[in-house]
């Protein structure tokens, strides 16, 4: 009977780790052709709206057609992210909404937000605006 109970309690743990696991690799986001070509634009547009940028301890994430570029970030803990839109009229939010951090405020072209990740783990995040109708999502994972 104590042995089954063990088993049984092993098994929810191997079950709850590969949950885990599965979910860090499920809130990734798919970069299909489409989203490659819009991020390589996005770069272009960043280098032409901040020809001088110093981006030094920082990660940048640029916001474009309701994309994050790149889509899928990995960063120490300690790193600070920032997003910066280089759309041309649209207006987007970063929301780690899973993680229980408030939604930022709307940032319009060439304005930014940022937000220092102090813990490891998966972080997936939306653009408030965004993400039902365009699908517009983010994923950082962050390591110790
Ligand atoms: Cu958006």
């Amino acid at each position: 009977m104590r042995l089954r109970t063990i088993a049984a309690a092993l098994m929810a743990g191997v079950y709850i780790l590969a949950a885990g696991a599965a979910l860090a690799a499920s809130a990734k986001i798919e970069v299909t052709e489409e989203r490659k070509r819009a991020c390589a634009k996005a770069d272009a547009r960043y280098k032409e709206i901040f020809p001088d940028a110093k981006d030094a301890g920082v990660v940048i994430v640029k916001l474009y057609r309701y994309n994050f570029c790149p889509p899928n970030l990995k960063v120490k803990v300690g790193t600070t992210v920032r997003w910066v839109n280089v759309d041309k009229r649209t207006s987007h939010s970063v929301w780690l909404e899973e993680s229980g951090v408030a939604e930022s405020e709307r940032f319009f072209p060439e304005e930014k937000f940022e937000f220092t990740f102090t813990s490891p783990g998966a972080f997936p995040y939306l653009c408030g605006p965004h993400w039902k109708d365009e699908d517009m999502r983010g994923f950082v994972e962050v390591t110790p």
